[in-house]
């Protein structure tokens, strides 16, 4: 395990670990923070050793938002930019993780409020704990709901429920998360880190290549017209069907034999 004292950073068979570590915060996002998960998915962009990334928290908590501490109107000397906040490091980590090319599991350890909600909501496949609550806690300091949550939430529930979610920032227990499609399983606290690194291991020895063009042609249809969606399927189709996960995929299904993927 190595990594600035915010983010620990793993890499183990593929999996790049990226653990946000300011407990007694709740793992709310202060700038060193924001710079330490940037990089880290960087990494998982540019080295070809990560085949897929584990997200998750320190502690009782995944990621309480943005860390207020930092934010005391009382000790500034006017109104705050927070669109320069947004633009500065929200968006552009949002937009690293959407484009990322390759898996990204979210283990969510605990209480995931604010932009830590939507964060995890931006990861690819979302596991939580039972004991784990997600609130759009935006509302209660007067904000507008950020790092997506605007476009996702009501995308995956609906608007009934991402308006509610949004005007009450009522929080939302991992079961009914599940249970509405925001996330993808609600497990036993205990089995959490188990069932997510499992799940993620087995994601870094699969066709990696394949996964980031299923990413990229899923991402896309929600601009697309089904014409649209089916040349480009056409398109990633022909992308997957040269590639050495293709040829090994069959070979090992004709020979009766487990596939070794290499990601290319
Ligand atoms: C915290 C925080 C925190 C600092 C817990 N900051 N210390 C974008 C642009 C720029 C500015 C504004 O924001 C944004 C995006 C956003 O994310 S806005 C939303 C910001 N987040 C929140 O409003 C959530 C604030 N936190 C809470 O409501 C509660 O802490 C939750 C519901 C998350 C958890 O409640 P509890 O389980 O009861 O824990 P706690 O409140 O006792 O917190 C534990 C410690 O963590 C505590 O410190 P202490 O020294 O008293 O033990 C908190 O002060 C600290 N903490 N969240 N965001």
């Amino acid at each position: 395990m190595t990594g600035s004292e915010t983010v620990l950073t793993d890499l183990s068979e593929g999996v790049l670990r990226l653990t946000l570590n300011r407990p007694d915060k709740l793992n709310s996002f202060n700038e060193a923070l924001h710079l330490a998960l940037r990089a880290g998915f960087e990494r998982a962009r540019d080295d070809d050793a990560v085949r897929a990334v584990l997200l998750t928290g320190a502690g009782r908590g995944f990621c309480a938002g943005q860390d207020l501490g930092d934010r005391d109107p009382r000790k500034a000397s006017g109104p705050p930019d927070l669109g320069r906040t947004i633009e500065t490091f929200y968006n552009p980590l949002l937009r690293l993780m959407r484009s990322l090319e390759k898996p990204i599991v979210c283990a969510v350890n605990g209480v995931a409020a604010g932009a830590g909600a939507n964060v995890a909501l931006a990861c690819d496949i979302v596991l939580a704990a039972k004991s784990a609550r997600f609130i759009q806690a935006f509302a209660k300091i007067g904000l507008v709901p950020d790092s997506g949550g605007t476009w996702t939430l009501p995308r995956i529930l609906g608007e009934p429920r991402a308006k509610a979610l949004a005007l009450t920032a009522e929080p939302l227990d991992a079961e009914t998360a599940a249970a509405w499609g925001l996330i993808w399983k609600a497990v036993p606290d205990d089995a959490l880190m188990d069932e997510a690194g499992a799940l993620t291991a087995r994601l870094a020895a699969g066709p990696t290549k394949g996964f980031g063009l299923t990413k990229r042609a899923i991402h896309a249809a929600a601009a697309n017209t089904l014409d649209q969606q089916l040349d480009l399927e056409r398109d990633l189709q022909r992308d997957a069907g040269r590639s050495a996960d293709y040829a090994e995929g069959v070979a090992a299904f004709l020979d009766k034999r487990k596939p070794e993927f290499r990601g290319r």
